[in-house]
């Protein structure tokens, strides 16, 4: 995985808001990286595609490892390219962007402390984490998603001799889904075993995923919001093999070292359909603030949320469902969620919120992406799912307005090339440093 340089890397700028109290807080001066997936993937030295579209080249990778060897990601246009701008302390995904050479999908951003390094949010206790998000204009199917991963900081670039790019090039991704659409993983290609999808010109399923814990602040989109933490044993990154990976990309979703479900609070799936959405209580039409406290340690920790608009802060409704109690994370929320929705508990046999508040503990790297689903249709966010199900009957499967039909890929694409989502403002520090 080697560095190509015909763009020069220039990381946009963000800043954000380290505080220790209420109105204390500093600018910390953050840059952006796109993830190595987006990049321009070519021959070292030259301008032969190393992958096109969803395939390999077979001469510049026959095994994973030569791969590695003989082709190098590059430097990215952030705004031409992939519609990414930043400015102040704010950060615009746009979602489809026509450049001279291809058509861009969709993004992944991290935060970053220096040029080749991931910012690292320690939450060891007692934190928030706030920032602001104007997703007016992200109708259904899509996510605009803000959350932060178990990644190595120097995206494996230490770790992994063959890794010559890391973190300046956006390299370890790492999530509770054990992704195996990445092009690389440990330094090496994802080339042996590689699958092209058959519904995405622009991705496939290799031999490898890389898993690491997940911690969701944010999913969303104008209609409907989830805040999930998704344990993993082990934390850190580990790279898994076919589809004893598990999560969204093999066969048994359960068979892997993580979580992939989580333990989500959606309030329209708590029972509460007049809180989120345009005109509603918090108004998706209009930016707003989202605040997340995570309280206390271990498996005793609070996930929290709160919402900021028009000046004034609106608590999450406590769940509508009866046998669950409480309008925050907790594992008698999750004990009691996962029984009357009848949904497997993987939480807890990875480990729950005390994996979860150990992973926040350790440090974790911010990502900031944009995303259409290819699996679900986004269904499990913003519809009824399974598909099947009565949402007025089936408890748990209705969890956002959105018709069963909407959110496939090509419709979404087609029909909302300028969706956009900005988030802003961001600021982390102990509770109540943050907000109002
Ligand atoms: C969700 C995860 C989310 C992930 C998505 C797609 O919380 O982070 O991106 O899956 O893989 C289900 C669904 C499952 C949901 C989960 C919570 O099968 O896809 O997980 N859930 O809504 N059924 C009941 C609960």
């Amino acid at each position: 995985q080697l560095v190509g340089t015909e763009t020069t890397e220039t990381h946009p700028s963000m800043t954000w808001q380290s505080c220790t109290a209420k109105g204390s807080c500093t600018t910390k001066n953050g840059k952006i990286t796109i993830d190595a997936n987006w990049r321009w993937l070519h021959v070292k030295g030259g301008y032969t595609n190393c992958y096109t579209g969803n395939e390999w080249n077979a001469t510049a990778c026959p095994d994973n490892k030569s791969c590695a060897t003989n082709c190098a990601v590059d430097g990215a246009d952030y705004r031409g390219t992939y519609g990414i701008t930043a400015s102040g302390n704010s950060l615009q995904l746009k979602f489809i962007t026509k450049g001279s050479y291809s058509t861009n999908i969709g993004s992944r951003t991290y935060l970053m402390a220096s040029d080749t390094a991931y910012e690292m949010f320690k939450f060891t206790g007692n934190h928030e984490f706030t920032f602001d998000v104007d997703l007016s204009n992200l109708p259904c199917g899509f996510n605009g998603a803000l959350y932060f991963v178990a990644m190595d900081a120097d995206g494996g670039l230490k770790k992994y001799s063959s890794n010559k790019a890391g973190a300046k090039y956006g390299t370890g991704y790492c999530d509770a889904q054990c992704p195996r659409d990445l092009k690389f993983i440990n330094g090496e290609g994802n080339v042996e075993g590689w699958i092209a999808s058959s519904n995405d010109e622009n991705a496939g399923v290799g031999g490898h995923g890389s898993c690491c814990a997940e911690m969701d602040i944010w999913e969303a989109n104008s209609v409907s919001t989830a805040v999930t933490p998704h344990a993993c044993s082990p934390i850190e990154q580990s790279r898994c093999e076919g589809d004893t990976c598990g999560g969204t990309y093999s066969a048994d979703r359960y068979a892997g070292v993580c979580d992939p479900d989580g333990c989500d609070f959606n309030s329209y799936r708590m029972g509460v359909k007049d809180f989120y959405g345009k005109g509603k209580m918090v108004d998706t039409s209009k930016k707003f603030t989202v605040v997340t406290q995570f309280i206390g340690t271990g498996e005793a920790m609070e996930i929290k949320r709160f919402y900021v608009q028009g000046g004034k802060t609106i608590a999450q409704p406590a769940s509508a469902i009866p046998g669950v109690e409480g309008n925050s994370i907790t594992t008698k929320f999750c004990d009691q969620q996962k029984d009357r929705f009848k949904d497997r508990y993987t939480y807890k046999e990875k480990g729950g919120t005390a994996n979860m508040a150990k992973a926040l503990a350790q440090g974790m790297v911010l990502v900031m992406s944009l995303w259409d689903d290819h699996y679900a249709n986004m269904l499990w966010l913003d519809s009824t799912y399974p598909t099947d199900k009565n949402p007025d009957s089936d408890l748990g499967s209705g969890r956002g307005e959105c018709e069963v039909t909407s959110g496939v890929p090509a419709d979404v694409e087609s029909q909302s090339p300028d969706a956009t989502v900005t988030y802003s403002n961001i600021k982390f520090g102990p509770i109540n440093s943050t907000f109002g």
